[in-house]
């Protein structure tokens, strides 16, 4: 049976740049299980009703849903236990969580003050007015506002990736030899950048851009493959 996941889309539907929906992909390919993506739009909320929530990613599973890019990884080591595990124990798990928790809150609104402005410009005109009054009035101030010092905010994101640096350094992946879902769950803030926001925000060489290239050809160049909103 063909896994089904609503992953969030822009104006062109093949542009699918939601971080969370990225960890579900890497993690679904981790297991090897095929999915078909079905684009959604952020206010297309009536379409993901039946999952009782408002937010992608929704994971549909023959009569089971599942939502929550973190409840979905528990949910597929569990439901398909012989595939490649996403959490090869409870201390992998117990790590992968503060690592997922660290990318939420640290690593995503570092990036979101490089990105947010490039992201309104690629939705669907329906979602604009939606996404820009919904992100202005969580952030305080005009998305462009908060983008407008690029300089600055490239070394805030500089001085964020200090530990994942060194630890990228140390062990090559989060999951160490080989990735886990923690690298996923990091992986996809990086591919949210990639695929809606313009210019490249690593330099050639940083370990973190070596880890990301790497992942990115993982899966029949899944990442990889992945358009782009605006030319690299
Ligand atoms: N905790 C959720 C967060 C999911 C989430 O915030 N998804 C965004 C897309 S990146 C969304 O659906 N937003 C809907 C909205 O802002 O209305 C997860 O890990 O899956």
């Amino acid at each position: 049976m063909t896994l089904r996941l609503y992953d969030l889309a822009g104006a062109d539907p093949q542009i699918r740049f939601s971080p969370y929906c990225w960890r579900t992909k890497m993690a679904l390919a981790h297991k090897g299980l095929t999915v078909e993506t079905i684009p959604w739009r952020f206010t297309e909320k009536a379409a993901i009703a039946f999952s009782g929530q408002e937010r992608v990613p929704v994971l549909m599973d023959g009569d089971k849903t599942v939502t929550d890019s973190w409840t979905i990884a528990l949910y597929l080591d569990e439901a398909y236990p012989d595939s490649p595990a996403l959490f090869a124990s409870a201390e992998a798990r117990a790590a992968g969580f503060f690592i997922k928790r660290w990318s939420e809150t640290q690593l995503h609104p570092a990036l979101v003050r490089l990105i947010v402005a490039d992201i309104v410009q690629i939705l669907d005109p329906a979602d604009r007015e939606y996404f820009r009054q919904s992100r202005e009035a969580s952030l305080g101030v005009g998305l462009e506002d908060y983008c407008r010092d690029r300089e600055a905010n490239l070394k805030a994101l500089d001085a964020c990736l200090v530990p994942l640096r060194s630890s990228l350094k140390a062990t090559g992946f989060l999951g160490g030899e080989a990735p886990n879902f923690a690298d996923y769950a990091v992986f996809g803030a990086f591919q949210w950048a990639r695929c809606s926001a313009r210019g490249d925000l690593l330099a050639d060489d940083d370990p973190v851009a070596l880890w990301f290239e790497k992942l990115s050809e993982l899966y029949g160049g899944l990442a990889a493959g992945a358009p782009r909103a605006y030319a690299a």
